[in-house]
Formats: C-alpha cells, sequence, structure tokens
C-alpha cells in the first residue's frame, strides 16, 4: 500500500477529490482520475478529457495494481552498491566529462525515451546539443515514428500531424495500416466502435498481414503479403487518376511533384497490385473503389508501415494518396499516423531525435544559430549525430565510451538484442536512469538513477492528435527517487554547465520550450505553442492541441493548404516499392512479424506487476498457422524454438489460420526478467531504413523447430525464484497471490523432484503424490496450515493440471483436508471453481466462466456484459468474447 498525496501535495492523509492526470502507457494520452477507494489506488477515464471523454482500456484501469514499491529502483547505486546522490552525480559528471576531453564530444552519447515528460526531454536534449557540443542524443522513438517523422518532413516541410482523433469519427472511410488498434490504441478503437454502431454506414477497411482483434471491426480485412504496402497505395494513386477521382484544383494550388509521382504509378493495374499484394483482384478492387467514392477519408498508419527498411516511402505513398484528392485538413479527411508512447510527440517537439533540434527545427546554420543564441549554449552541435542503430554500433566498436540512458529497455527493444547486450557489457561507463531496479538493460550499468515514477511527479505529455496535457503527482516520492529533469540538470550543473541548467521545477522548464517554440518563428515553423505563456497556468494546463498561438488552440492542421516546405506547398513524392532487406530461403522460410499484446506494455517493467494483466497471455508465444506448425514439426500448446544466424527465442506454438501461410508472429514484450528465452530481439536483423533509420521489426527471417521437452511442470511460490539453472524454459509471472512458474527441460535429472525443492529452498512440510521415477511428481509445501508452494511435473504437458483455481488456494490462512486432496488431485473440489484463462481482465472473467454462461443461453456479447460484466468496462476482450460466441 502507497500512501497518496493529499490534493494540495502534502503527504500523508488520503484526499477525496481525485487528482486529475494522464495515462502513461500509449499515445491516445487518456486523461485519468486518480482516488482512493478504501486500501486501493483507483484510476478511471477523465469524463473531462478530449482524448477519452472518460474512457480507458485494460491497462490504465490496472494502473493502480502497478505502484508498489517491490521491485522499484530506490536509491542511486554504483557498481551495484547503494550510494548517496552527490557521489553518483559527481560520478556520472565526472566520468562523462573525462571522456569529452579525452575523446571529444562525439564520445559520449544520451539514449532517452518516448516515456520521458516533455520537461525531462527538453533539458537532455539541450545538455546534449546545447552544451556537450554533440548530436548524440537520439531516442526509442526512433524504433517507432521516425519513419512517420521524415515522411511528414518530406511531404509538409514540417512533422506535423494534420488530424485529431475526432476526424477518425467524422470519416465515413476509416483505412486502417499497419495498425492493430483494438490492441494498441484501445480508446481510439473504442470510439470508432462507438461510430460505427451508430453509423453502420461506414467503412472501416483494415490492411495487415494477419487476422487481429482490430479486424473484427473491418468491413473488408485485406491480409496483404508482408511489406508490400507501397504497391497497394501507388495502385490506389493511379486507380483515382484512372477514375478521375483526383483533385487536380488542389494540386494546382498546393501540392508540388504530382506530374512525376503521378507517372511512376501510371499503368499499374488492379491484377499486378493484387499480385505483389497477394490478395484477390476483387479485394484490391472493393477498396479502391471505397476510397474513390469516399471524400471523407481517414487513412491511420502504425508500425505495419513504419517498422520497415521502406519505412518512410511507405508513409509517403499513403501521403500521395491524400494529398492527390485534397483529403488533408479536413473534418474527417487525413493521414493519420497514430503514435505509440506517451510522450512520442513531446519528443519531437523537443528535438529528442539525433538529427533534429528542439522545437522542431533542424540542422541548418540558421536554425543552429537560433536555438544557440536562445540557449547562450557555449557549443552548440553542428550536425545529427548518430540514430539509434548505428549509435549502439558505435557503442560495441569503441567509438562511444560513456552511455547513459533514461527510460528505455535497449537490451530488450533494440534489434539484435545480443550485440546491443555486448556493446553495453563492453562501454566502458553505462549509466541508466530508471524506475525498476533490474531490467535486462541495467545489469550492464554502472552507475543507476533512481527516477520518480508516474504518479511521483509533475510534468507534460503530447499525445498522437498534439494535445499537451499534465501528469499530476499523487503520491510522495518513495526513497530518493528523483525526476528525470532534476538528474540531468545536476550532472549538467557539475560539468560546469550551472547557467543553463538552473530550473527550479518543470513549470520553468516548460514556460522555456514554450518560448522557444515562438522565438523568431512568426508562422515559419509549425510547432509554436508560445500561446501558453505567461507559465502562471502551469498547474491548471488544460489538455490543448498545439500550435497555441495567440489565437488558441489548433484541431487541424493545414486546412489553409498552406505547408512548411519553402514554397507552401505540400509534396507528393515518387515511391518505388521495395521488399524486405532480408528475404526468406531454405534455412529460415518463416517470416517473422513481432508486435504487442493487449495487455503488456513493451517491456513489462510496470504492466507485469499487475497480476490482472498477465491473467490474458501469460507466456512467450509464437502464433503460427497450422500448415507450417506442420512443416515445423510442432503442434498447439507445444513449445517451439525460433532461430536464425543472429540469436534464438523459445515460445509455445499457438495456431492459429489468422496468421498467412509463411509468417508467424511474436510479441516483444518478454525478456530476462520474466522467461529464460524469450527476447525476440535477440532474433532481429540490425537493418535500418536509409533516411530514418528506422528498424525492421515486422519482417525477420527465422526458422521454427520443436523444442522437444522431455519434462514439463509449474510451481508456484509467494515469492519469485530464479528458475535459470532448473530448467531449459522457464517463465515468472504474478499471480493475485503467488508467483506462478511454467518450467520445461530437454533432459530431466534423476532427482528433478528433489532438484525443485532445493531451489525453492523453504522449510516446512511437503505433502506430495509419485510415481516411481521421475513421470509424475504433485507436491504442495506447507507450513502451520499455510500453503508455501506448489510443485507440479510430468512427461507431457497436457497432463497438467489448470492452475487458476490452485493460485486462489494461496489466499487461504490454513488449507483445508478437502483442499489438501484436492490439490494433489489437480482437481477443484467442491466450491472450488476453475474458472479458465482470463478473457476479460477487468472483472477477471475466465474463459471456463464464459463458456459455461454461453451454454446456458448467453449468445451475444451483451448477454454476456449483464451476466458476467465481461466486457463492460473497457471493451478491449469484446473482439475475443465474440470469437468464443463464434466457436462451434
Ligand atoms: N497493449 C499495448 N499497446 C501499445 C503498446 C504496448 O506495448 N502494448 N505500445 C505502444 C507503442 S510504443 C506503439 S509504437 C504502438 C504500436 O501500435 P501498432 O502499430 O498498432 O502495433 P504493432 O503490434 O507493433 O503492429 C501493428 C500491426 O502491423 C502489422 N504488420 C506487420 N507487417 C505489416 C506489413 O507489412 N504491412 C501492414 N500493413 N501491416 C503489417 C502487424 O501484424 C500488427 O498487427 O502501440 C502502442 N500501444
Ligand atoms: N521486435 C520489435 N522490437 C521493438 C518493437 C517492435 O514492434 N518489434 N517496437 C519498438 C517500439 S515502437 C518501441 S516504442 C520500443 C519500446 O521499448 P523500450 O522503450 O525499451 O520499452 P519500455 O519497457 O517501455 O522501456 C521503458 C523503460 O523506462 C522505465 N521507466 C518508466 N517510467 C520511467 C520514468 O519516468 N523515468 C525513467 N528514467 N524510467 C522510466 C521502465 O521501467 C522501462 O525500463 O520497442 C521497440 N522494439
Ligand atoms: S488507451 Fe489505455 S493505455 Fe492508452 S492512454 Fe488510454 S488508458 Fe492508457
Ligand atoms: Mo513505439
Amino acid at each position: 500500500m502507497r500512501t497518496i498525496a493529499t490534493a494540495n501535495g502534502a503527504h500523508g492523509a488520503p484526499y477525496s477529490a481525485p487528482i486529475r492526470t494522464t495515462c502513461p502507457y500509449c499515445g491516445v494520452g487518456c486523461g485519468v482520475l486518480v482516488s482512493r477507494e478504501g486500501d486501493a489506488i483507483t484510476v478511471r477515464g477523465d469524463p473531462e478529457h478530449p482524448a477519452n471523454l472518460g474512457r480507458i482500456c485494460s491497462k490504465g484501469a490496472a494502473l493502480g495494481e502497478t505502484l508498489s514499491l517491490d521491485d522499484r529502483l530506490l536509491y542511486p547505486e554504483i557498481n551495484g552498491e547503494r550510494t548517496d546522490w552527490n557521489t553518483a552525480l559527481d560520478t556520472v559528471a565526472h566520468r562523462f566529462a573525462q571522456v569529452i576531453a579525452e575523446h571529444g564530444p562525439d564520445a559520449v552519447a544520451f539514449y532517452v525515451s518516448g516515456q520521458l515528460l516533455t520537461e525531462d526531454y527538453y533539458v537532455a536534449n539541450k545538455l546534449m546539443k546545447g552544451y556537450i557540443g554533440s548530436g548524440n542524443i537520439d531516442t526509442n522513438s526512433r524504433l517507432c515514428m521516425s519513419s512517420a517523422v521524415a515522411g511528414h518532413k518530406r511531404a509538409f516541410g514540417s512533422d506535423t500531424v494534420p488530424g485529431c482523433y475526432e476526424d477518425l469519427e467524422l470519416a465515413d472511410l476509416v483505412v486502417l495500416v499497419g495498425s492493430n488498434m483494438a490492441w494498441t490504441h484501445p480508446v481510439v478503437f473504442q470510439r470508432l466502435v462507438a461510430e460505427k454502431k451508430a453509423r453502420p454506414e461506414m467503412q472501416v477497411v483494415l490492411i495487415d498481414p494477419r487476422g487481429t482483434a482490430t479486424a473484427d471491426l473491418a468491413d473488408l480485412h485485406l491480409g496483404i503479403k508482408p511489406g508490400a504496402d507501397a504497391w497497394l497505395f501507388n495502385g490506389l494513386l493511379n486507380h483515382l487518376k484512372r477514375e478521375d477521382a483526383i483533385d487536380w484544383t488542389y494540386l494546382e494550388a498546393h501540392v508540388e511533384g504530382f506530374g512525376p509521382t503521378l507517372q511512376t504509378v501510371s499503368g499499374l493495374s488492379i491484377p499486378t497490385v493484387a499480385t505483389q499484394c497477394g490478395l484477390a483482384e476483387t479485394d484490391v478492387a472493393t477498396f479502391y473503389r471505397l476510397f474513390t467514392q469516399t471524400t471523407k477519408t481517414v487513412t491511420v498508419f502504425s508500425q505495419g508501415i513504419n517498422q520497415s527498411s521502406s519505412g518512410v516511402d511507405k508513409v509517403n505513398s499513403v501521403i500521395n494518396v491524400h494529398l492527390a484528392t485534397g483529403r488533408i485538413g479536413k473534418p474527417g479527411a487525413a493521414p493519420f499516423s497514430i503514435t505509440g508512447q506517451p510522450n512520442a510527440m513531446g519528443g519531437r517537439e523537443v528535438g529528442g531525435l539525433a538529427n533534429q533540434l528542439a522545437a522542431h527545427m533542424d540542422f541548418t546554420s540558421a536554425d543552429i544559430d537560433r536555438v544557440g543564441r536562445f540557449w547562450h549554449a557555449p557549443n552548440m552541435a553542428q550536425q545529427p549525430g548518430l540514430k539509434a542503430v548505428d549509435l549502439f554500433e558505435a557503442v560495441h566498436d569503441g567509438r562511444i565510451k560513456a552511455l547513459w540512458i533514461m527510460a528505455t529497455n535497449p537490451a530488450v527493444s533494440l534489434p539484435d538484442s545480443n550485440r546491443v547486450a555486448a556493446a553495453l557489457h563492453t562501454c566502458p561507463f553505462v549509466v541508466v536512469s530508471d524506475v525498476v531496479s533490474r531490467t535486462d538493460t541495467s545489469v550492464y550499468a554502472d552507475v543507476k538513477l533512481p527516477a520518480a515514477a508516474w504518479g511521483e511527479k509533475e510534468g507534460t505529455v503530447t499525445n498522437s492528435e498534439r494535445r499537451i496535457s499534465r501528469q499530476r503527482s499523487f503520491m510522495p516520492a518513495p526513497g530518493e527517487v528523483r525526476p528525470d529533469w532534476w538528474i540531468v540538470n545536476e550532472v549538467a550543473k557539475r560539468m560546469g554547465f550551472g547557467e543553463g541548467f538552473g530550473h527550479v521545477g518543470p513549470a520553468q522548464i516548460f514556460s522555456e520550450h514554450a518560448a522557444l517554440s515562438g522565438f523568431e518563428n512568426a508562422g515559419t515553423r509549425d510547432f509554436d505553442i508560445s500561446g501558453l505563456l505567461p507559465p502562471a497556468s502551469y498547474d491548471s494546463l488544460q489538455p490543448l492541441q498545439w500550435p497555441l498561438t495567440s489565437q488558441g488552440e489548433t484541431p487541424r492542421m493545414f486546412a489553409d493548404g498552406h505547408f512548411f516546405t519553402p514554397s507552401g506547398k505540400a509534396r507528393m513524392l515518387p515511391i518505388t516499392p521495395r521488399a524486405p532487406m532480408h528475404a526468406t530461403d531454405q534455412a529460415t522460410p518463416l517470416l517473422l512479424n513481432t508486435g504487442r499484446i493487449r495487455d503488456q506494455w513493451h517491456t513489462m517493467t510496470r504492466t507485469g506487476k499487475a497480476a490482472k494483466l498477465l491473467a490474458h497471455i501469460d507466456q512467450p508465444f509464437i502464433e503460427m498457422h497450422p500448415h507450417d506448425a506442420r512443416q515445423a514439426g510442432v503442434e498447439d500448446g507445444a513449445l517451439a524454438r525460433l532461430s536464425n544466424a543472429n540469436g534464438d527465442m523459445l515460445a509455445r506454438v499457438v495456431e492459429s489460420r489468422e496468421q498467412q501461410i509463411g509468417s508467424v508472429f511474436a510479441p516483444i514484450h518478454w525478456n530476462d526478467q520474466f522467461t529464460g528465452r524469450g527476447r525476440v530481439g535477440a532474433l532481429i536483423h540490425a537493418v535500418t531504413d536509409p533516411i530514418s533509420g528506422q528498424p525492421e521489426f515486422k519482417q525477420t527471417p527465422v526458422t521454427v523447430a520443436a523444442y522437444a521437452a522431455s519434462w514439463h511442470g509449474f510451481v508456484m511460490t509467494r515469492e519469485a525464484l530464479d528458475c535459470t539453472a532448473a530448467a531449459g524454459y522457464w517463465t515468472r509471472v504474478r499471480a493475485k497471490t503467488c508467483w506462478r512458474h511454467e518450467i520445461a527441460g530437454l533432459e530431466i535429472a534423476a532427482d528433478a523432484q528433489l532438484q525443485m525443492r532445493d531451489l525453492i529452498g523453504l522449510a516446512g512440510d511437503w505433502i506430495e503424490m509419485k510415481d516411481a521415477g521421475v513421470t509424475r511428481y504433485r507436491g504442495a509445501l506447507i507450513q502451520n496450515g499455510r500453503l508455501l508452494a506448489v510443485y507440479f511435473l510430468e512427461r507431457e504437458a497436457d497432463r497438467l493440471p489448470p492452475r487458476h483455481w490452485l493460485e486462489s488456494l494461496f489466499d487461504r490462512e490454513t488449507l483445508s483436508d478437502v483442499e489438501r486432496r484436492a490439490l494433489l488431485l489437480g482437481r477443484p473440489g467442491p466450491g472450488m471453481a476453475d474458472n479458465g484463462r482470463i478473457i476479460c481482465a477487468c472483472f477477471g472473467v475466465g474463459e471456463k466462466s464464459l463458456t459455461k454462461a454461453m451454454a446456458e443461453g448467453a449468445t451475444s456479447v451483451e448477454a454476456l456484459g449483464i451476466q458476467l460484466k465481461a466486457g463492460t468496462n473497457c471493451g478491449s476482450c469484446i473482439p475475443e468474447l465474440k470469437h468464443l460466441l463464434q466457436r462451434p
């Protein structure tokens, strides 16, 4: 239990009025109300926040469960030993200064994150680019949005997202390209679902190689060949021309480059597109007809487009069709890059990418001079720094000798992650600022700096629709954690840069940032929030969409047809489609696609703390078509090993016809803290888009083979165990009242039963049931009647009993005889229900409860909602409820 701050900021006593803040996860940027009900901190959607109007998703709703201190980094550490802030900050400043003095400013780097607040981000960028004098600050947005940024800049002359969420509701056609919005931007998806319900004639087209929860809403799903999107949009452009659907008046007035662009696509027929994209001609034709006929069209694009070695070109192929039809800057008409992280946009605003300067300025001599004068910077960087993948390559080969990582976990999330780990291992000086004590990255840190987490700090974030919202604190900062901006400023001061970093708080940093956005701007740059000055309003800042000038906020950009290029016109660009860099071959015949699951956030450091969020999907998996599973010699539920020349991972096979033959999908979330060998990044080739530097995360050739485990088991304990030595494959997840470890291995030791008991290493009485030899073991460790551990072992995985009801036995003060017997039999006794896998995370409704209700006559999503509450809070599980209802 954590105490929360009173509304006026004092610590201790509970408050009654909820605190209004913003969810720290996805780029939807939902406003939330945090309050305390009884012992729990509850998080609800803020009805007054324009992004979500009261809605929330499973991750947001579970935020209250992620606030415990058990795995937090609470004190600074040097070489794994606790130290005080002075020593830690002096060490960082000294080591950075030393490397700079010996090897120059380009021998140091920062790797930061779209999960920093704008104020944190601003000072980090200022320190590197204005004072240290290097461009070597890059951000995980490189992995996320950099192709969209580059595409925007090529087309619009600025990194501007033209539309807003309301445009999706106003549109008559919404095209979702490479977006699994139902799981990744759930609240925007809910808004779309509601609109579609109100206006069923509104059309939704999904373009994604695999069938996803998002496909549930789509009138048309184009299961495109991986990587082929530019063909589809080039073909569409030609179709628009053929059908005389080009807005020539708009083009003449507001666009350049359309002649050569239209020339490039001329002759590209529907049959050719269908072949290139692996689609039926009729489906391509239907999509083209819908697009041609529907003026109010929004095309939402995300990582299926961006994360590609030709991501920037794909972005421009999408923007091209919107420019050609003048469908931009109008209500219900826009190309829409939906951002991933809560502050991906804020990072772009402060210039967090190595090739940008602050406030949407570039490395031109005029901008370098302007920013330098504004900052009174002693040492402005004169050229862009290294982009993430190149930056870590420079760490690997020793060009970068001191690296500071803030709010990101590159040992998991960068491509070729084993090489990244090796780079961190050899780097002479690594600093990691994080909120948790142990990550796959922080194990390599020389210095660990404890950052204040969500709920403990103040600042702002910008969501996908350019809306700036406040994050407000509602809890006292635990231990010695400090906000990231403070940590950066303290290091800057100790490096001798006191004059630029004397801010007393985030409000002052924000107003400096706002002032820079307006500095010598006069309408020449899109990013201008100088209308928010003076900063007296910071505490009560309302969620507003930039540009924010004296005229107020701006929901839609480019309504006047004016763009930020030298000519004031937007640009269409001729695009030549390129295939993914690495093709499949005999050794690696399957194309690995990677992405997100509904209830986990990236490397699980926070969502992995909520048992609720691990109840839906609790193991790394690889989804594949039954045909490919047969070819690879694996089957549903079995373990498989994915590998290629870079590395390997273990995961459980999920057979699904939603995967196209030849493609497999694995989630990005699993890492060494939660599983043995589950880091998908280990397989990804470090190939990037030549312009944006964004990695090709969606198309990696791999091979899949059975992981022929000869034994399977699980262990439940009150404390987490390290199973590395005991099992070839293991996972470790939090359940409500215990930790659950799934384990399996190739060889079984003769004394396996005892080995595991040793590992659990607790005193007490074992009650057990076992076969002679090691084919079966079922044991429970009980101390004074209280259950401490459960351990099951079988030759075959499917002989293991369901786990969910077993977890509930950890609730009991003493185990009854009936419960002990039921436990060893592996079957719930009378009155002990097994609800099965949790489908609805909000109300903990399991699959078995749902199928039972269905058998008893609940034949619709609504009926399941009335009977079990399933799907009635965030609605993220509704696509799955529908699947269950459709199951024969
Ligand atoms: N639950 C949850 N939500 C999140 C996050 C999270 O970790 N968990 N992270 C946030 C972040 S930072 C981001 S960037 C966003 C990402 O949000 P999304 O981009 O929606 O998510 P992904 O799952 O990465 O990928 C989207 C889809 O692209 C498809 N795809 C793969 N290859 C291709 C292709 O060649 N063409 C097309 N058209 N599609 C393809 C994949 O099959 C996948 O369904 O999610 C944000 N929201
Ligand atoms: N294969 C594959 N890889 C991918 C992707 C993919 O689709 N496929 N997607 C890529 C994308 S789009 C993204 S955005 C990245 C995300 O990848 P990462 O950024 O590496 O993932 P996170 O787990 O979000 O890392 C955030 C870290 O910051 C810490 N943290 C949280 N709050 C704070 C804070 O306030 N201050 C500080 N200092 N630390 C904090 C968290 O504990 C965590 O360790 O992954 C990328 N990698
Ligand atoms: S959609 Fe969910 S994860 Fe995203 S901001 Fe809203 S509540 Fe948070
Ligand atoms: Mo992202």
